[in-house]
């Protein structure tokens, strides 16, 4: 595998309506970002993605995109913007935007153009279907509703929507379309950004029709239809080529030889991808399984291409929570940083991360804010399951619990805002939070900064050959990487149990590690350490 920038890169995900508000008015937004500045180049990382900031009506925080090229009031102006990627080039810091082109807002105006009747210029840009006002032409289900399509009575007719139904889906087979968004590509790169999380985009090609399906809560029709790969060596070749910069794509519904198609890189589409067979397929920490999905995903594209390693994100809980343990809280958030740093991919670090932030569960359903939840919430209220069993099985995992805002101290408001909070801060920021890490050595902050320091010195960490060595073993991990002639070893207990093995070493040649006691051959709870071994 050739070096080069972007494979040694770890990325910060900066969710702004949680991380700063400058203004007061209880909801984070670019200036806040800009505030913090300092802090996230001080973790040493060297990318950070933005969620969505463009101008929304905020149905799905920023998902449903009214003007590609405006800003949402919420957030911001243009200038905070031009603001923001200045004071980020200077401190050494790249600034990758979300491209949400799937779907837009049906407040889009080429939504509105196109409802508007059959033969407007816009009227293919979306998708249309013929059929009986409530019969819908499928028996498909989108990620966030019933199903997929909604009635328009301007058009009497239905359109598609993978997501809510105030998110229309595009259609890519309209050239206009893909120029559109291609051009506005090219504007956002002018304008000085360093690249793009690209949402669902193996969602953009559609199956080539629309019949029913055996079971419709398997949404992989949704994603990775053959010709997908046709859009995006296009929009390779119109935008994104010979240009220096940095591109992810979220890719659902995909496994790893299918996963290569995306981002091998001799094919010419994208630098890496985020699969979701961690966070979207595993209920919690299944470590067996969790090893087989490393393994085969570090078969299928070493060398010829690279992934991700995310744990939580804006959609998926905090991974103290869901992979670890609350109760060893600060072990179990060091254990998981350090195996997703080592493990071959681009490690990700989402916002509170680096403080060990736990995910919260709201004890009364109207705390939950997100469409997602509220769509699911009413569907089975309305079919009759009684609000507590529906509650109780959809706190853990709601998208929501990684939204609260970011705990900066233990003033009000943990020092997230002066203003009342968009969303209920966690009451654990008492004790968790930035101020009180940045004054502990042991800090989970601290281990995160020497994680990060790690990998600007060691190339083993991006480059390194990957062998499990016990990949039977159902509460340790241990792998190694070996590059030049370097070799490190990882030794994990993932587990809330001592553990004995000789896959420990002796001390001298521990570079990191969550115990302070780290020398026998005895593993403590959510142990973690990683050794040069030549
Ligand atoms: O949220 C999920 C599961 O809880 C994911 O499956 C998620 O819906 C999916 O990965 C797509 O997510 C992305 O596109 C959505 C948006 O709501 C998410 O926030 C975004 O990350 C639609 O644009």
């Amino acid at each position: 595998m050739n070096r080069t920038w972007w494979k040694e890169a770890v990325v910060y995900q900066v969710y702004w309506r949680s991380f700063n508000d400058s203004n007061g008015d209880g909801m984070g937004d670019l200036r806040g970002v800009i505030e913090k500045l300092d802090y996230i180049a001080s973790l040493g990382v060297d990318v950070i993605w933005l969620n969505p900031c463009y101008t929304s009506p905020d149905v799905d925080n920023g998902y449903d995109i009214a003007d590609y090229y405006g800003i949402m009031e919420k957030a911001g102006t243009m200038e905070d913007v031009d603001d923001l990627i200045r004071a980020s080039h200077a401190r050494g810091l790249k600034v990758i935007f979300d491209l949400v082109v799937n779907h837009t807002s049906n407040q889009h105006h080429w939504f509105e153009e196109s409802r508007r009747d059959q033969t407007n210029g816009k009227s293919d840009w979306y998708i249309w279907h013929d059929g009986e006002k409530g019969t819908p032409p499928n028996n498909w289900r989108s990620y966030f509703a019933p199903s997929p399509w909604t009635w328009d009575e301007g058009r009497q007719q239905y359109y598609f929507h993978s997501f809510a139904s105030e998110q229309p889906d595009l259609n890519w087979e309209q050239p206009g379309v893909r120029q559109a968004i291609y051009a506005m590509m090219r504007w956002w790169i002018d304008r000085g950004i360093d690249g793009f999380r690209m949402d669902v985009i193996n969602l953009i090609k559609k199956r080539a029709t629309f019949d029913d399906v055996e079971d419709p809560f398997d949404l992989s029709y949704l994603g990775n239809q053959p010709g997908v790969h046709e859009f995006l060596q296009e929009m390779h070749q119109e935008v994104l080529a010979g240009k220096k910069l940095f591109t992810v794509g979220e890719i659902p519904f995909v496994g790893p030889e299918d996963g290569l198609l995306y981002v091998s890189e001799e094919r010419q589409e994208l630098q890496t991808l985020f699969h979701f067979e961690v966070a979207d397929d595993m209920e919690d920490m299944d470590l067996p399984r969790f090893k087989q999905i490393q393994k085969r995903w570090y078969d299928a594209l070493y060398p010829k291409g690279i992934a991700s390693q995310f744990l939580n994100n804006h959609d998926h809980t905090r991974q103290v929570t869901r992979f670890g343990s609350e109760h060893y809280r600060v072990e179990s958030a060091k254990l998981l940083g350090l195996m997703l740093h080592t493990l071959p991919g681009i490690p990700y670090v989402y916002q509170g991360e680096e403080i060990g932030m736990t995910g919260i569960r709201f004890s009364d359903a109207s705390l939950y804010q997100d469409v997602a939840f509220r769509n699911r919430y009413e569907e089975r209220i309305a079919a009759g399951e009684p609000s507590g069993t529906v509650l109780s099985s959809m706190q853990l995992r709601a998208r929501d619990n990684s939204r609260t805002p970011m705990q900066w101290d233990d003033s009000q408001a943990s020092g997230f805002t002066t203003g009342t909070p968009w969303m209920t801060v966690n009451p654990n920021y008492k004790t968790i939070n930035v101020q009180a890490a940045e004054q502990d050595p042991q800090s989970v902050l601290a281990f995160y900064r020497e994680l990060i320091q790690l990998r600007k010195e060691h190339p083993v960490m991006v480059y390194g050959v990957y062998r499990d060595l016990a990949i039977q073993d159902p509460y340790l991990y241990v792998y190694e990487r070996e590059f030049e002639g370097v070799t490190w070893r990882i030794v994990l207990n993932v587990h809330d149990e001592q553990v004995e093995t000789t896959f420990a070493l002796p001390n001298e040649q521990l570079l990191l590690s969550n115990y302070e006691e780290s020398a026998s051959e005895i593993l403590q709870p959510y142990e973690a350490r990683l050794y040069q071994t030549s």
